[in-house]
């Protein structure tokens, strides 16, 4: 059976979330975030499954996945019967676009405006790195705004994908930014109030 390490309100929760769109059995290994923060997850035993010590991870017989981009859209392909993977195409070609784009675009500057503004000691905040990361991220937004202008459901259309789910994860670390992104802000509610979304928040 599928094992994820899973660390409430962590990228895991990218994972969790399609696990539960794709209706799969899983057992859940729960690291409280307080755990994770304070770096108590990193055991001896745990660093063997995971050479960074972070989450997700997820288990399956002898293989051993990290990268939350790489399990979903593994765990996306094993399961085309779910619906959610496009299997040939320009939809998956945009369906890997929209994939590579959140972890690879999004994420980092995201991830930058969050270490600099709540998450470092303040000494350690740097106010130029905080504004160029604001100025990269907002100009991905702007991407995804015009994506989703045209009034469509999803990121490919009216397919669902992982790719709504790893952009939507992302956006939610700078929610005082979507103001300026009314299709995206829809986007993001729509996507949130999917049963499998509120599943998966629940769980902590
Ligand atoms: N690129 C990785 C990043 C994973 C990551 O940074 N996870 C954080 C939680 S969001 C973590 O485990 N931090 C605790 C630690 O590094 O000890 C992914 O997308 O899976």
């Amino acid at each position: 059976m599928l094992k994820l390490y899973h660390a409430p309100r962590s990228r895991s929760l990218r994972v969790l979330w399609l696990l539960e769109e794709l209706g799969v059995d899983y057992e859940l290994e729960l690291i409280p975030f307080r755990k994770l923060l304070a770096g108590e997850h990193r055991t001896p035993d745990y660093l063997a499954l995971h050479p960074l010590g972070e989450v997700p991870l997820l288990r399956d017989g002898e293989l051993r996945l990290f990268e939350s981009g790489a399990i979903c859209t593994w765990l996306s392909e094993r399961h085309p019967e779910a619906g959610l993977t496009p299997s040939d195409g320009d939809e998956r070609a945009r369906w890997l676009q929209w994939l590579f784009f959140a972890v690879a675009t999004l994420e980092p500057p995201a991830w930058t405006r969050l270490r600099h503004r709540r998450m470092l000691p303040p000494e350690k905040r740097n106010a130029a790195t905080l504004l160029s990361a604001t100025r990269r991220y907002k100009k991905a937004l702007a991407v995804l705004e015009e994506q989703l202008a045209d009034g469509r459901e999803w990121l490919l259309g009216e397919r669902f994908s992982a790719a709504d789910i790893l952009c939507v994860n992302t956006l939610l670390w700078a929610r005082e930014l979507l103001d300026e992104a009314p299709s995206a802000t829809a986007w993001c509610q729509r996507a949130r109030a999917r049963p499998a979304c509120r599943r998966a928040e629940r769980i902590r």
